[in-house]
């Protein structure tokens, strides 16, 4: 019945057979070790190269191997700090180290043929690699040790790494957490995602105003990445469709005068902690066809050869960097597609290469975990590659596409929805609307079936939204076509089921799930906070490095006085490294011995950064009337990033910028307030900010942040959570108490009941406090120089429409300052606060939260590797 996907259709060469997915590997025991081997398994013309043995892991090899690299392939002589060099020697010596590892996990997935994940998702947001890597093989002191000899300090050497910004904020950055702890579980996912030439934006900060500029990361190369070109893939996109009847009396259809592109994948390596296993992380980049180039080329046109290849090349230039706005861009769509599509491929490509062209067991050895709506297109392209590329009947391939695909929703605001119009699609894709087409008829002959002439039912839940530009809704695809729908913490799931998809959950309730978010522990503890990490092992051993439940044993040492001490020498620590760091940045003095009161998170209009201004200006006004004398000492800190078309998120930053200078610059605030905005806010600087924060804000209105997850990071390293009842704040608060968390602001049922009769103009009347906040920032006292500048932002506030009513929240947001404020004079008591903190944060670990996929919808036994 089916055939191979590929050869003709996809005009590839012929699959890779079994042993060249597999770099075989001999390991360290065995006894052969002649050089070149002929495999009995393999076929004619087959070669197994035997590896010699694994590279030491000392610090004298690992200074052998920097030494080979550095000289003889980068060909350098003289070791110069800020050059890039010394780093990317650094991580050649690593990635031999794990080479060994990553071929003897390749060989354990073929050899167990284990069920196997694909996460698929349209960021990554990594960060930096190396000293992850080197935690996690367990060379860190060796490493340091070897280049301590070379007389280089490894801080400076981690310090050369750009960051892999390949994501807009806490979607990305939690498939990274989720990444490294699949791989510590020894859990057989690959990631796939998109190679971004320019990843988010650099932030400048101009006179106030945010100015972007591109990110050019991989121009000095990316060490970590092996291109993988044998696995090239072809995206067709555009063309016309046309069937025929073959042979059998079946239709079949035809996808043809495409344009293609191909899709090349670089594997990045993803260890594990200390458990040998490594795992991928695939990344798609976009080539053009030769074939293409080459018609052009011959008929005269190099011109058009060029822009050919530049149009294709353009696929994967840029990460769009506007997070929860959706705006139909083609070239996303197109994005979308190119990174469904191939990896799609890919995973059927593994499939034939061990079981050739029998797919009864597919969809029992594979999932695919969809990272929002954005790889949804998915659900359809699954469905063309079962029916026209493998012959597969419709019903055939309905039961493995809704076997295999499930979906995390990450965001309940609707203009993060994504609704591509039908045109678009029928231009670009035009056989994956017919697909859409079909998939939507026979969802709405089963709503018809199960509720006879509900009419209006079928036109809200219907694939295709009607009007005068119809569009796919892709959410409603992705459901209908996966087993698995998932929201990312308690309260956003709950919110999930009774109001977006109420109609879903109503057909399908078993589909419906909650996945509380985590981070991983060793990234956002062990690594970027040493001085912590080494007090909690000293306490109770180091086994919440794999096992965060463990951390709560810290509740024993909670109120030990010599234990206080010790974590509070370790916070100002991090603080004092903090506030150097904020000096060299901004140029302001940021005393440690202030409470460092911090936000940071992209800018939008419902995490309510505005919120945080006003109470800085409340604080601003209170000193400035003698007002003062009960208040700490306190920094604001503000990070973050603001999508380049969000008007009124960029002005909110040049706002918080003005106040900040006219604070900072006030001689009666020294010592008393700060207020900071971080600059370019990134992976990294949450790596030197989370081990220093006291407060951490989490501000938002009730019901709009799906979970948070810089929450937890701040937990986890001691800070105490001000804020309201939304996302995983809700879990984060029972879970620490509520003497340990600053509760405030209206609950979602509470903010729902307001909505239509909201008064901000009354409360801020009524409220003599936040009466002389905004007239203060309405009287021009931050904008001197740019009247009117913070009209929009401060007409926001007194709109009775104003989805985010952040004056509601004012009074019980100062309240819960004052409480935070109290607290943190009693040092002993805020000292509890934060190790009860840290102590109550073993459940938000992704280690966590992937036994919760593993266990409730992936299914997948553990890799095990050969002894
Ligand atoms: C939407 C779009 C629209 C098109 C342009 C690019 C783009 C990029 C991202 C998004 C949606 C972002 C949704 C998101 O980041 N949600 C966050 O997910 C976190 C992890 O689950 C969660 O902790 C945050 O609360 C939630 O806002």
């Amino acid at each position: 019945m089916a055939t191979r996907l590929g050869d003709e259709s996809l005009g590839n060469k012929p699959l890779e057979n079994r042993s060249s997915e597999n770099t075989s590997l001999e390991n360290r025991s065995s006894e052969n070790r002649s050089l070149g081997n002929r495999s009995d398994k393999a076929g004619i013309g087959e070669i197994e190269l035997l590896q010699s043995p694994d590279r030491p892991m000392t610090a004298d090899a690992i200074l052998e191997d920097f030494t080979h690299y550095f000289g003889r392939l980068l060909g350098r002589r003289t070791i110069r700090t800020r050059s890039p060099y010394p780093y990317q020697a650094v991580v050649f010596a690593v990635r031999d180290r794990l080479m060994e590892r990553w071929g003897k996990t390749r060989m354990a997935l073929e050899r167990n043929n284990n069920r196997r994940v694909a996460y698929l998702s349209l960021e990554f947001l990594m960060g930096r690699l190396l000293r992850n890597a080197l935690l996690n093989l367990g060379v860190e002191a060796e490493t340091r040790e070897a280049l301590s000899r070379l007389g280089l300090e490894i801080e400076e050497v981690y310090e050369r790494e750009l960051d892999a910004g390949l994501g807009n904020g806490g979607l990305g950055r939690l498939a990274a957490c989720f990444l490294d702890s699949c791989a510590t579980l020894s859990l057989p996912v690959i990631g796939y995602g998109i190679r971004y030439q320019y990843g988010m934006f650099h932030q400048r900060i101009d006179n106030g105003y945010q100015v972007e500029e591109p990110d050019p990361w991989l121009r000095e190369g990316f060490p970590w990445e092996v291109k993988r070109f044998e696995f090239a893939k072809r995206i067709k996109f555009g063309g016309r469709t046309t069937s025929y009847v073959d042979s059998r009396g079946e239709t079949r259809y035809l996808w043809v005068d495409t344009h293609d592109v191909m899709a090349i994948p670089y594997d990045v390596p993803i260890p594990g902690y200390r458990n040998d296993v490594c795992n991928t992380l695939r990344l798609w980049s976009a080539a053009a066809t030769d074939a293409f180039n080459l018609e052009e080329f011959n008929a005269g046109d190099y011109g058009d050869a060029v822009a050919a290849k530049n149009e294709a090349e353009n696929i994967t230039m840029v990460l769009y960097p506007n997070a929860e706005t959706y705006n139909g861009q083609e070239l996303r769509l197109k994005q979308q597609y190119f990174l469904a599509s191939a990896s799609l491929q890919d995973t059927i490509r593994f499939w034939q290469s061990l079981h050739g062209d029998d797919f009864a067991g597919f969809a029992d050895k594979n999932v695919f975990q969809l990272n929002d709506t954005h790889p949804a297109i998915a659900v359809a392209e699954l469905m063309r590659l079962l029916i026209d590329e493998l012959h597969m009947g419709w019903d055939e391939a309905w039961d493995i596409t809704g076997r295999t695909m499930a979906y995390t929703n990450h965001t309940l605001l609707p203009e993060a929805l994504e609704k591509w119009p039908v045109a678009m699609f029928r231009r670009l894709l035009p056989r994956l609307l017919e697909i859409i087409y079909e998939i939507n008829a026979r969802f709405i002959a089963e709503i018809s079936h199960r509720w006879p002439g509900d009419s209006e039912r079928i036109r809200r839940m219907s694939l295709i939204q009607e009007g005068d530009e119809p569009m796919i809704r892709m959410a409603y695809l992705a459901i209908v076509g996966s087993f698995s729908v998932n929201g990312v913490a308690g309260l956003h799931s709950r919110l999930l089921r009774e109001g977006l998809f109420r109609d879903f959950a109503e057909l399908w309730p078993h589909k419906f799930n909650n996945k509380t978010n985590g981070v991983t522990q060793r990234r956002w503890l062990a690594a970027c906070n040493p001085g912590l990490s080494d007090l909690i092992t000293e306490a109770i051993g180091d086994d919440w490095v794999v096992d965060l439940s463990q951390i709560g044993r810290l509740r024993d040492h909670a109120d030990d006085r010599e234990f206080q001490r010790l974590w509070r020498h370790v916070k100002l620590a991090n603080k004092v490294r903090l506030s150097r760091r904020l000096t060299e940045l901004t140029g302001i003095e940021v005393p440690p011995a202030m409470m460092f009161d911090v936000q940071v998170k992209r800018l939008h209009e419902y995490k309510r950064q505005l919120l945080n201004v006003l109470h800085a200006v409340h604080l601003y006004d209170r000193i400035r009337r003698g007002d003062g004398d009960e208040l700490v000492p306190r920094a604001i800190i503000i990070g973050g990033k603001a999508a380049p078309g969000y008007a009124m998120a960029k002005r909110t930053i040049k706002c918080i910028n003005n106040v900040a200078r006219v604070i900072n610059s006030d001689p009666i605030m020294a010592d008393r307030l700060r207020m900071i905005f971080y600059p370019d806010y990134n992976v990294s600087a949450m790596e030197l900010i989370c081990p220093a924060a006291d407060l951490s804000e989490q501000i938002s209105t009730a019901g709009k942040e799906a979970s948070g997850t810089g929450n937890m990071k701040f937990m986890m390293n001691g800070a105490i959570t001000i804020g309201t009842l939304d996302g995983a704040n809700v879990e984060i608060r029972e879970a620490v108490g509520e003497d340990n968390f600053f509760l405030f602001g209206l609950n979602v049922e509470e903010v729902q009941a307001m909505r239509g009769h909201y008064r901000p103009d009354d409360i801020i009347d009524a409220d003599s406090d936040f009466s002389r906040v905004v007239k203060l920032l309405e009287s021009g006292h931050f904008n001197r120089f740019e009247p009117g500048v913070f009209d929009d932002v401060l007409r926001s506030i007194r709109e009775p429409s104003d989805p985010w009513m952040t004056a509601a929240d004012f009074r019980s947001y100062v309240d819960a300052q004052a409480r935070a404020n109290a607290a943190f004079r009693d040092v002993d008591d805020w000292t509890r606060k934060s190790i009860l903190n840290t102590a109550a944060s073993g459940r938000f670990s992704t280690d966590r939260t992937m036994r919760d996929y593993n266990d409730e919808i992936w299914h997948a036994d553990p890799i095990v590797l050969e002894v």
